[in-house]
């Protein structure tokens, strides 16, 4: 059995074209990432498509990621010359920030057109991968449900300009991802967080890799969530049969149904029941030279 997870549907050949035909009218790229994942949940390819226009990132769903890994990923934003901010859509954290700060980067061209006796409408795409919370975002900025959202990848499907107020236009598009993963560690971190359509992955592959990372980093949060212990010798799989056990995860016989308890670990992980988790620290992009 193996994983390889690759995830590239034709509705994201289209959005790069979108992206590309509407960036013409655009002043600030917002690029939105989930907290979770900081550098992974990236898609490379924005460097290229976006082409040097002003860029925020805002790293949404912080009420779901490691406090204290969040600081240290600002900071090396930060340190890196990259605005960043953190927010949360569903507790509202930091989403007053959101405009100031795009509308911060296009200052100048404001100041100039001011000048020139015109109030410019500042236009701003919302990039990202799948299910990081664009629409959400969206939504919450308008103060109404404009844009359709949900919790799978891949909800938005065609380009809408949403405008939230006299001056400000902002421009929803879906979700998309690298053509190709050539870092699977990678691409499963981004399955963990549901950024990748969960029927073309084995989830109980992906939960045993999870609970390979969970035991190495979040010890005690894991064994305080399914009352575990000396867990320390054991393999990912060999985890995932005590919590199945313990959740009567079984079909008749007795047997575990792993299936079923690899679905229970990842829809914990993803709602945060397990615990707020991180899963990458800026020293796991370190170069050793
Ligand atoms: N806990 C939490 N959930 C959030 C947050 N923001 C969005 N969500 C949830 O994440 C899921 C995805 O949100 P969407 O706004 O549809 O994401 P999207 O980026 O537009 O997704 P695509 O259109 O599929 O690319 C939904 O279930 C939201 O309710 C947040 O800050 N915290
Ligand atoms: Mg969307």
């Amino acid at each position: 059995m193996q994983n390889n997870i690759q995830w590239y549907p034709g509705h994201m050949t289209k959005t790069r074209r979108l992206i590309e035909k509407n960036l013409k009218l655009i002043d600030v790229v917002v690029e939105i990432l989930d907290a979770r994942v900081p550098m992974s949940g990236r898609n490379p390819n924005f460097d290229d498509i976006i082409k040097g226009k002003p860029r925020l990132l805002v790293m949404n769903k912080s009420d779901l990621a490691d406090t204290e890994r969040t600081k240290e990923w600002i900071k090396w934003f930060t340190d890196n010359g990259i605005s960043v901010i953190p927010i949360s859509c569903a507790t509202g954290k930091g989403l007053n920030n959101v405009i100031n700060s795009a509308r911060a980067l296009v200052q100048d061209k404001i100041d100039r057109e001011k000048e020139k006796g015109r109030n410019i409408t500042v236009k701003i795409m919302m990039v990202g991968i799948p299910n990081v919370g664009k629409s959400s975002l969206i939504n919450k900025l308008v103060g109404k449900a404009s844009a359709k959202t949900g919790d799978r990848p891949g909800v938005t499907r065609g380009e809408q300009w949403i405008r939230i107020r006299s001056d400000v236009e902002l421009l929803d598009t879906p979700g998309i991802l690298p053509p190709k993963f050539d870092n699977q560690e990678l691409a499963k971190r981004l399955a963990y967080t549901g950024a990748i359509k969960d029927e073309i992955m084995n989830i109980e592959l992906l939960a045993y890799s999870l609970l390979d990372y969970l035991r190495d980093n979040y010890h005690d949060i894991l064994c305080t969530r399914y009352k575990l212990s000396d867990i320390e010798d054991l393999e990912g799989y060999q985890i995932l049969e005590m919590i199945g056990k313990k959740r009567g995860c079984v079909v008749s016989g007795g047997e575990i149904d792993m299936e079923r308890a690899a679905n229970l670990v990842i829809d914990e992980l993803r709602s945060a029941k397990i615990g707020n988790i991180t899963l990458e620290l800026p020293s796991d992009f370190e170069v050793n030279t």
